[in-house]
C-alpha cells in the first residue's frame, strides 16, 4: 500500500488479531474468499433500487450479485424473502419499524437489562424517539426463563404492533411458539433479532423462529455467521411486509446499497450451508458449555445459570469482588479480548458494570475444541482472582500467546 501509515494500523490490527483471543462474543473471523468479495471492485459501483428496477445504468453484475445473495439468504434461513442491503444491524432494525410503524406505536421487546439490544428501544436512539418501547423480562435471572405470563399481561394491555424476540446478552433459548401465540392473541406482527445466533440458526443447531411462524427475522451478518460487516432482513412469506421492508431500506433509510458487502454476504451465506460449517457451529455450542462448566466449578453466577448458545454472561462483580471494567481491563492484559457488560438489573453503572460477557465464535474458527476453551476459562480465572499479581499475569499471557500460536487464525474454511 501507498498509505503507509494506514497500512502499519491493518498490519498491526491482523497482528493483535493473530496474537490475541478475541472471546467478545459478536465478533468472528472471516474467510478469504469473503475478505475478497469485501474488497472487490464493487466498492466502486451505484445501484440504488434492486435487482431489474435500479436507477442507474451499469447493473448487469450487481444485479446478478445481489440476486444471488437473495436466493441464498432464502435457502439458509427457509424463507420467501430477503433484503440483504441493511448496512448493518441497527439500520435493519429502524428499517423494519419504519416500514411498518407509525409514528407513537408500541413494540413489545426484551427488557435492555435482561439482554435485549440498544435497537430495541434504549432511550438514547432514534427508534425510542419515534415509537413507544414496552418491555418484557426473564421472570428469574438466574435461570433465564422469560417471563411469558408478564409478556402475555404487556401485550394485552399495550396492543403492541410489533413484538419481537431477540438479545445482544442472553444466553438461554427463547420460546418462539410462546411469542407466536400472544402476537397472535393482540394482533402483533412477530420480529426476531437473530443477530447474534444467525450462524447457529442457518446451520440448524438451533431453533429457527420461521419454524414457529415468526414473521420477520432482522439479523447482522458478520458474528456467528461469519460473513462481512452488514445487515439482512427476511420475511417468511408475508409480500406485502416484504415490500414494505424494501421500500423501507431503499429510498426510506438508506441510498446506494453496499454492493461490495452484499458480494461477501453471499459468498458467506454459500459458505455457511457447507457440511465444515455445520459442524463448527455445533462446535460453537460444545465450546461455550465447557467455559460455563468451569465457572461453575469455581462457583461464578451467570446470568440464566449458563448457555445454550455461544455466550455466557457472568456476575464477575457478585463472584469475585472485580467489576466488569477491571475485568476487561486486566484481561486485555493478557491477550484475551472480552467485553464488560450490565448484568440483569444491574446495581453498577454501564461503564463500569458487574459483568463480562464473552463468548466461543471466534476462538472455534481458530480450531479451539473443549478442551483448550475449558483452559482459557480457567486462565481468565486465575487472572481475576489475581489481578494485581504480575507474574500471575506474566505466565497467562505466555499460555495464552502459545495457544494463539498453536491455533492461527484460517484462511479457508471450506
Ligand atoms: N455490538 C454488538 C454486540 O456486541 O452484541 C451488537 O450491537
Amino acid at each position: 500500500m501507498k498509505d503507509k501509515l494506514v497500512e502499519k494500523l491493518i498490519k498491526s490490527e491482523e497482528k493483535r488479531q493473530a496474537e490475541g483471543l478475541e472471546l467478545i462474543p459478536s465478533e468472528n473471523y472471516v474467510s478469504v474468499d469473503v475478505l475478497l468479495a469485501n474488497g472487490s471492485v464493487f466498492t466502486n459501483k451505484y445501484s440504488e433500487g434492486y435487482p431489474g428496477r435500479r436507477y442507474y445504468g451499469g447493473q448487469d453484475f450487481t444485479d446478478a450479485v445481489e440476486r444471488i445473495a437473495i436466493g441464498r439468504a432464502c435457502k439458509l434461513f427457509k424463507c420467501k424473502f430477503a433484503n440483504v442491503q441493511p448496512h448493518s444491524g441497527a439500520p435493519a432494525n429502524l428499517a423494519v419499524y419504519a416500514a411498518l410503524l407509525e409514528p407513537g406505536d408500541t413494540v413489545l421487546g426484551m427488557d435492555l437489562s435482561h439482554g435485549g439490544h440498544l435497537t430495541h428501544g434504549h432511550p438514547m436512539t432514534l427508534p425510542a424517539k419515534i415509537y413507544n418501547f414496552v418491555r418484557y423480562k426473564m421472570k428469574n435471572p438466574d435461570t433465564g426463563e422469560i417471563d411469558y405470563e408478564e409478556l402475555r399481561r404487556v401485550a394485552i394491555a399495550n396492543k403492541p404492533k410489533i413484538i419481537l424476540a431477540g438479545f445482544s446478552a442472553y444466553s438461554r433459548t427463547l420460546d418462539y411458539k410462546k411469542f407466536v401465540d400472544i402476537a397472535r392473541e393482540v394482533g402483533a406482527i412477530t420480529m426476531a433479532d437473530m443477530a447474534h445466533i444467525a450462524g447457529l440458526i442457518a446451520a440448524g443447531v438451533l431453533r429457527n423462529p420461521f419454524d414457529d411462524g415468526f414473521d420477520i427475522i432482522t439479523s447482522t451478518t458478520h458474528k456467528t455467521l461469519r460473513g462481512p460487516r452488514g445487515g439482512i432482513i427476511l420475511t417468511r412469506e408475508n409480500e406485502e411486509i416484504a415490500k414494505k421492508i424494501d421500500k423501507s431500506v431503499f429510498p426510506g433509510i438508506q441510498g446506494g446499497p453496499h454492493m461490495h458487502t452484499i458480494a461477501a454476504k453471499a459468498v458467506a451465506f454459500a459458505e455457511a450451508m457447507t457440511p465444515a460449517y455445520k459442524k463448527y457451529a455445533k462446535q460453537v455450542l460444545k465450546n461455550a458449555r465447557a467455559m460455563e462448566g468451569v465457572l461453575h466449578k469455581h462457583n461464578i453466577r451467570m446470568m440464566g445459570g449458563g448457555t445454550d448458545n455461544h455466550l455466557i454472561l457472568a456476575d464477575v462483580f457478585g463472584s469475585l469482588g472485580v467489576t466488569g471494567k477491571e475485568a476487561q481491563t486486566v484481561l486485555d492484559e493478557v491477550g484475551i479480548t472480552l467485553n464488560m457488560n450490565s448484568i440483569a438489573d444491574d446495581v453498577r453503572k454501564p461503564l463500569d458494570p458487574s459483568g463480562i460477557r464473552f463468548g466461543t465464535p471466534a476462538i472455534t474458527t481458530r480450531g479451539f475444541k473443549e478442551k483448550e476453551c475449558a483452559y482459557v476459562a480457567e486462565l481468565m480465572i486465575k487472572v481475576l482472582k489475581n489481578k494485581n499479581d504480575k507474574k500471575v499475569k506474566e505466565s497467562v499471557h505466555k499460555e495464552i500467546k502459545k495457544l494463539a500460536k498453536k491455533f492461527p487464525i484460517p484462511k479457508k474454511f471450506v
